[in-house]
């Protein structure tokens, strides 16, 4: 595959996650737009117009650090615009990938930042209840994924293109 399209970097949160994330409010509220549970994902890596060929060769056979994501402890607000749930415990994982797609697509890597998107906010959004909602939930990583985006007019479309296990050091053995 070589066709060139918006590609980023993931990790999927596990169904317990998922569900947890779930029972915090989703009130809907002008200007307000949640993420829909299936998109939500933490961003490892965003290359923006990238040839799918050459993002699976520069992730293909890397040593991929475990991690132990911790979410929480409370949702909060970024860039004045995104309502995110903190995450810490990828920025090995992260910096791995960052350093092996450096080169890679139309989006420089980004100084790292672990969070997981729950909503986007308009220009005159108010800030929905949420935030400041306690949350904590934790989980081991299996894997990465390249994710493709399509951007359609009711919110982004994400599709796994391939995924890599991430088993600690002994990965190269597989
Ligand atoms: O939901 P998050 O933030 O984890 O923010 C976008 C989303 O991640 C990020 O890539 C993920 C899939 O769209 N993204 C999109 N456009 C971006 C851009 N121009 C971007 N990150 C940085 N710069």
């Amino acid at each position: 595959m070589t066709g060139v399209t918006r590609l980023f970097v993931a990790v999927w949160p596990p169904t317990e996650v998922v569900e947890q994330l779930m029972s915090l409010p989703r009130k809907d509220l002008r200007g307000v737009r949640f993420v829909p549970p299936d998109n939500w994902h933490l961003t490892l890596r965003f290359l923006g117009e990238a040839s799918i060929g050459d993002a699976i060769a520069a992730l293909d056979d890397l040593a991929l650090p475990e991690a132990h994501v911790e979410l929480g402890p409370a949702v909060d607000v970024r860039f004045r615009r995104m309502i995110v749930v903190p995450a810490s415990g990828l920025d090995a994982l992260a910096a791995v990938v960052g350093r092996h797609t450096g080169g890679i697509g139309t989006h420089d890597p980004e100084r790292f930042v672990g969070h997981l998107t729950l909503a986007r906010l308009g220009k005159r959004a108010s800030l929905p209840d949420v935030v400041g909602a306690r949350f904590d939930a934790a989980f081991d990583v299996g894997e990465i994924a390249l994710v493709r985006s399509r951007l359609e007019r009711d919110g982004a479309r994400y599709e796994t293109i391939e995924t890599w296990s991430v088993d600690g050091p002994t990965s190269r053995d597989r």
